[in-house]
């Protein structure tokens, strides 16, 4: 089970928004990302902090998490999220949000992305870096390639374009978790395979689903990347081909 730490101020603000950022050994870079977070009190920050060895759970307390998660063994970037939306959900808030933990996304652009979200009525916001307004910052080497091929094969997939199907920015209705064709509980989806599960479920269920050009910045020198060779890449893949064959829900 999970341990959590409580920010009181939080609860008094009754944000909107719960964003979820989850983390695994982000020490330095958690704090560079809750620096950046909106001064905004429709938006709080639930960092999910996945088994790590360093610092990363104090210095997101120490630098103003609304909740800070602990796994004590790492349980994967799925799982982490999925404690970190359910938490969202348990703590009241109508919409949820996902950053990155490793500072690959402006956290201030989630201010637009709410209002580009209430002012279309829709369900869901997916963040593109390739849309009108949308930036790669960075040496990204293969990365923007891949990212456009898998956006291609996940588009046919769903018969939607999706410019940016792998980007973990986005914004949505907390009730969209609730539908009973959507089950991010499975076990299969505790890795780099629940965040394009979302995606392709709120669009195959018909919810509203836009996009919103956002930032993706690559730290070359530091690192931006924890995945491992072709086993990760395939669980990032394979949601959209396995729920469109029929082999998982
Ligand atoms: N890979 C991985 N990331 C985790 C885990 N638990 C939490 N995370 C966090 O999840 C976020 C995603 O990690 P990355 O491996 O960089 O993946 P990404 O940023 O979605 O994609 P790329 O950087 O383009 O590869 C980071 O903030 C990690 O710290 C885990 O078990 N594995
Ligand atoms: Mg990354």
């Amino acid at each position: 089970m999970p341990t959590e730490t409580d920010h009181p101020a939080a609860d008094t603000h009754q944000p909107l928004v719960a964003v979820v950022i989850p983390a695994l050994n982000e020490e330095g870079k958690i704090g560079r990302v809750l620096d950046k977070f909106p001064r905004d009190a429709r938006f709080e920050a639930i960092v999910v902090d996945d088994g790590s060895s360093d610092r990363t759970g104090e210095e997101a307390r120490e630098r103003g998490a609304a909740l800070v998660i602990r796994h004590e063994v790492r349980q994967g970037v799925g799982a982490a999220i999925r404690d970190g939306w359910q938490a969202g959900i348990a703590r009241g808030r109508p919409y949820l949000a996902l950053l990155s933990g490793d500072d690959q996304h402006e956290p201030s652009e989630l201010v637009g992305a709410l209002e580009a979200l209430l002012t279309a009525k829709a369900d869901y916001v997916q963040g593109s870096r390739w849309r009108k307004g949308g930036h790669v910052r960075g040496p990204s080497s293969g990365r923007a390639l891949g990212t456009r091929f898998y956006s291609l094969v996940f588009s046919v997939l769903t018969f939607r374009v999706v410019t940016d199907a792998t980007n973990g920015f986005r914004i949505f209705r907390a009730e969209i978790l609730s539908d009973p064709a959507i089950n991010i509980g499975q076990s299969w989806l505790d890795s780099y395979d629940l965040e394009p599960y979302v995606l392709y479920k709120a669009i195959r269920r018909s919810y509203r689903v836009i996009e919103y050009p956002c930032t993706v910045v690559y730290h070359a020198r530091e690192g931006y990347t924890k995945m491992r060779g072709l086993r990760d890449w395939w669980r990032l893949f394979r949601p959209a081909l396995l729920l469109r064959t029929g082999v998982k829900r």
